[in-house]
């Protein structure tokens, strides 16, 4: 893997890879019950979901559900797809470790060049925040030392600065929290505006109660935003970005956001 990162690399893509949502995706994992996906609902938003990115300017590859895995829908915590090669994550939760050789074997198949994470620890996608200077990686439940520095042994030799941060208590991802907005701007709740990893960054600070919207995205010349936190969707136009929302309700009930529905990557 060759490291070529040019500015805005980081939210200009050409491409995703989703993961049509299998029937067994109401069993997805969830921190507390927010209530039962509804399988139809969750089908139709994804859909929409798909839209928007090609919307952006994607091209996006659809690869079929897994029903074994319940929660492979969120494509997102199973790799890293980076200028010059994609490596393979090691995911978390026990009932999702299986996801990571099933991407492989598709994104392989699309033609990435495919890096393996030496074995024993463990990285959720979810927990790593790729910007253009730097790459943080939030320890969390999902992501440990071990699996940090098996990412930063792939991604430091290939001139990625890597940098490990502290995901907030009770929080599942880093992402969670936060995302990218542009080269210069990171998106994040008030619980981690202030943290010291965003001091270059001038951050926007999701309103009291809008807290799910942190996890937009930023595909080209839009951000992704979810439906339902109207200020967060006002703070970012008025900061001068184009705004799409979009409607991730059935994910959010199984801890998902925009972010995690899709890989994102730009093909030279
Ligand atoms: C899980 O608990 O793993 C899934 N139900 C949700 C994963 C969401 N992924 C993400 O935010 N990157």
């Amino acid at each position: 893997m060759q490291a070529k990162l040019r500015e805005g690399f980081s939210y200009r893509f050409t491409d995703a890879v989703v993961r049509e949502p299998g029937l067994s995706v109401v069993d997805g994992l969830r921190e507390v019950d927010k209530g039962q996906p509804d399988i139809k609902r969750f089908m139709a938003e994804h859909n929409a979901y798909v839209r928007g990115l090609e919307r952006a300017g994607l091209k996006v590859e659809v690869l079929p559900p897994l029903e074994a895995f319940p929660d492979s829908v969120f494509v997102e915590d199973a790799a890293l797809c980076l200028p010059g090669g994609t490596v393979i994550l090691s995911p978390g939760a026990p009932s999702r470790a299986g996801e990571a050789e099933a991407i492989a074997t598709a994104l392989s198949g699309l033609g990435h060049e495919i890096h393996h994470l030496s074995p024993g620890g463990c990285v959720d996608g979810g927990d790593i925040l790729v910007t253009d200077s730097v790459i943080l990686v939030g320890l969390s439940a999902r992501t440990d030392q071990a699996g940090f520095a098996a990412l930063k042994n792939i991604l430091g030799d290939r001139g990625y600065p890597v940098q490990a941060v502290h995901t907030p208590d009770n929080v599942l991802h880093f992402k969670s929290d936060c995302s990218l907005l542009d080269s210069e701007t990171i998106l994040a709740t008030s619980r981690l505006s202030g943290a010291e990893c965003f001091a270059p960054f001038r951050v926007l600070t999701v309103p009291p109660g809008e807290e799910a919207a942190a996890n937009s995205v930023r595909v080209n010349n839009k951000v992704l935003v979810p439906a339902g936190y109207p200020a967060t969707a006002e703070l970012i136009t008025r900061a001068g970005y184009a705004v799409e929302v979009v409607r991730a309700d059935q994910a959010a009930l199984l801890d998902g956001g925009l972010s995690c529905m899709s890989l994102r990557f730009g093909k030279c």
